[in-house]
């Protein structure tokens, strides 16, 4: 069925697109649009054109499944450019949110129209790529160089007020009826003599001589490493010097040298990812969820709090349950504080506040819990805690409750076996700080029932997060993997690599932040303490020896103003620390191991391909049903750099024959208690295929 048509309403054509699930710019809607004009302009009776979507939203882009196929005629700039060339003056009508080449084909149009809930941006940056149907070139024409480079780095879209604002949009309609309201515009335009007016004859005004200098400098660590940000600059430099015609040549060159680009291979498979999460293997997409507004969180410390503060933001109704009042009191003053936080930086107003923290209540008693419809554990990570808490929840909660443990490595079997409804027991690993970080672990018990489960997944999307179901074993995905990775790191200390060395070189390669750094920020005695309940660690001395060394003297990192390195007062910027490099010496002499100069590039990949190892035994196991869902933890729950896609999508770019055959070497020199080679790993490497090819489902 076409997704394009036309209609005529007296004088005015209506072209109609209606590509769901978001309109996207495919060959058949590009074709559809070209054959449509061709038809309006045929048509001596049509004095105007109305470009409209159906569905949810205007066209929102480019369709990006079509990028890894050789492109196919109409291409998009062509297609813009018979939009504008048109004789007829033509009005883009938008709704929902016009993106990308969405809104490279609406500043094609002649007119910009839009309801008041709508937002246009530019986000092609956050798929390594740069908008390639000269948006680069007719951005800055409508709305200046700044504001254009702010939209296009950013990939921030903006309301449609604000895009009134800078000329980008001609008019904003109230949220009824948009067509309608798009043909009284046509007919105002007839009315005034039909003109058509190009975007590309517009001026572009406002460079002052350093700009483009001073821009670059502003926006380089938010874009370090990364490749499309810096070609959107020239794109725009271009528009400042060259003629239209010649900058969109230059655009072409540049966006196909992005599409091509590693970075925007990840980018695009981040994208991807993150979608896929929600698709979980077994799992009925239409099974009912269980009715969520009351949500009960047990223990008040940094990250129960944090909880509670994230489901009353999302509207829930909240109890925040401890034990003690101090503690109590303590989650209070937090929760207050991350609120008055978000109005003094203008993200929510006074009255938000206010309404929000009315939906809070803070008790002692559990019985404050009974009517909760999800209830949230969030006490010391210990299982005989975790066992008190949920045997109590069992005999105090109501039937048909879910009740979760924020557990970040512990058995939910165990913790479920407390209870006599182990099918309503599930694990909601939240990340630190949980009012921040996008991911949500949600680990499935042997017995946790499928409501359960779809119920998670939505508790996920109302909180604005990433719900990734995985399955029960100690650190489930994310802290399984964490301890390869850190397994490495304190290998690589005893070895001789000083801790700010190991941290340069993976910030550098795009990790958010370094081990060790991250190690002094959540905490050196979270870990120990863990390892200190784990009955199944390696028979190795070394096993993270130093972070165990520096935790045994009090040295816990930021909290205690050292740990692997030094802390000013008040300062959370690390220094070195010559008393940790003196004992990570006499640790390893006493442990016999020989210290070495090492190579950046051993470092990475000790400390990634020990996390692709550990991801391929977690597919092997079934602990996690895709490669991608692996992927979209590492980058949302770790800092892993999102234009390598996570370390999955990591190790197939750079080929698993290659990954596996590095993998041997290492099992060869540091032997098979970490690496040995996972058979999953030999035989994808054999086949000549990738991770993403393993399916579970
Ligand atoms: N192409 C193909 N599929 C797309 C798509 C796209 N552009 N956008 C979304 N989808 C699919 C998505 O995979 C999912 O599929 C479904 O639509 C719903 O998406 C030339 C080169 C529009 C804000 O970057 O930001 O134009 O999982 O779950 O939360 O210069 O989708 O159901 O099978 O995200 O309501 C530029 C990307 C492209 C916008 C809607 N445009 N999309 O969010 O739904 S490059 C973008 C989004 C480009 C030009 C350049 C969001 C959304 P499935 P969803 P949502």
């Amino acid at each position: 069925m076409n997704p394009v048509s036309i209609e005529r309403h007296s004088d005015v054509a209506v072209i109609t697109v209606d590509n769901p699930p978001v309109n996207a710019l495919s060959h058949a809607v590009r074709t559809g649009i070209a054959e449509c004009l061709e038809t309006a302009e045929a048509d001596r009776s049509v004095k105007a054109i109305v470009l409209f979507c159906n569905g949810r939203t205007f066209i929102a882009g480019a369709d990006i499944r079509e990028f890894g196929q050789p492109p196919k005629p109409p291409h998009l700039p062509d297609i813009i450019n018979k939009l504008e060339n048109c004789s007829k003056p033509i009005i883009a009508a938008m709704h929902g949110t016009a993106l990308g080449g969405g809104l490279e084909v609406a500043m094609g149009c002649h007119y910009r129209l839009a309801v008041a809930s709508a937002a246009v941006g530019l986000p092609e940056v956050n798929l390594g790529l740069l908008p390639g149907a000269t948006g680069t070139q007719r951005l800055p024409r409508l709305v200046g160089v700044q504001k254009a480079l702010d939209m296009m780095i950013s990939g921030v879209p903006l309301p449609a007020n604000k895009a009134l604002a800078t000329g980008l949009l001609d008019r904003v309609v109230d949220d009824t009826d948009l067509l309608q309201q798009a043909l009284a515009y046509a007919h105002e335009i007839i009315a005034a003599g039909a003109k058509t007016r190009k975007v590309r004859d517009l001026p572009v005004t406002g460079v002052a001589t350093n700009f483009f200098t001073e821009y670059r400098q502003q926006i380089a660590r938010k874009t370090r490493g990364l490749f499309a940000p810096e070609r959107i600059i020239q794109c725009v430099e271009f528009a400042t010097t060259l003629s239209f015609d010649d900058a969109v040549a230059k655009e072409r060159e540049l966006f196909a040298a992005c599409k091509d680009s590693p970075q925007s291979a990840g980018l695009r498979h981040a994208f991807f990812a993150e979608r896929a999460v929600a698709k979980v293997p077994g799992l009925d997409p239409k099974t009912a969820t269980r009715d969520l507004q009351k949500a009960a969180i047990i223990g008040a410390g940094t990250m129960g709090a944090g909880i509670a503060y994230a489901c009353a933001n999302a509207g829930f109704d909240v109890v925040l349950l401890d034990n003690d009042d101090a503690g109590l009191e303590g989650g209070r003053k937090t929760i207050e504080k991350l609120f008055s936080g978000g109005v003094e930086r203008g993200k929510m107003s006074q009255a938000d506040m206010d309404e929000r923290l009315a939906l809070l209540s803070y008790s002692k008693e559990y019985g404050a819990l009974a009517d909760a419809d999800i209830v949230i554990e969030a006490v010391f990570e210990t299982m005989a805690i975790k066992k008190e808490v949920f045997t109590k929840l069992d005999s105090v909660c109501k039937k048909g409750a879910i009740l979760a443990s924020n557990t970040s490595t512990l058995d939910i079997d165990a913790i479920a076996a407390a209870t006599k409804r182990p099918e309503d027991v599930i694990g909601l690993h939240f990340f630190s700080p949980a009012h921040i970080m996008k991911l949500l672990e949600i680990v499935r018990g042997k017995h946790t029932s499928d409501d359960v489960i779809a119920s998670s997944l939505l508790l996920a999307r109302r909180l604005s997060k990433i719900g990734t179901v995985v399955g029960n074993c100690f650190g489930f995905v994310g802290n399984r993997m964490l301890y390869s990775y850190g397994r490495e790191n304190q290998l690589m200390l005893l070895e001789g690599a000083a801790p700010e060395y190991i941290d340069k070189v993976l910030y550098d390669w795009g990790m958010a932040m370094g081990p060790n750094a991250v190690g002094d920020l959540a905490g050196l005695d979270v870990g120990y303490k863990v390892r200190q309940e784990r009955t199944d660690l390696p028979d190795d001395p070394r096993f993270y020896r130093v972070a165990n060394a520096l935790a045994e003297r009090g040295r816990y990192g930021q909290k205690t103003g050292k740990g692997m390195y030094l802390y000013e007062s008040g300062s959370r910027t690390p220094t070195p620390d010559p008393e940790v490099a003196a004992l990570i010496k006499a640790e390893a002499l006493a442990l016999g191991v020989e210290q070495r100069a090492m190579s950046p590039e051993e470092i990475i990949e000790r400390c990634i391909y020990g996390l692709v190892v550990e991801g391929a035994r977690i597919l092997e196991d079934g602990i996690a049903s895709r490669s991608s869902d692996i992927d979209v933890i590492w980058m949302h729950g770790y800092g892993f750099p999102r234009h390598r896609g996570g370390p999955m999508f990591y190790a197939d770019s750079i080929g698993l024959d290659k990954v596996y055959s590095r993998v041997c070497e290492f099992n060869k020199r540091f032997g098979p208690m970490y690496w040995e080679p996972p058979r999953l790993l030999q035989k994808l490497a054999g086949e000549g295929k990738k991770f993403a090819d393993y399916k579970t489902d």
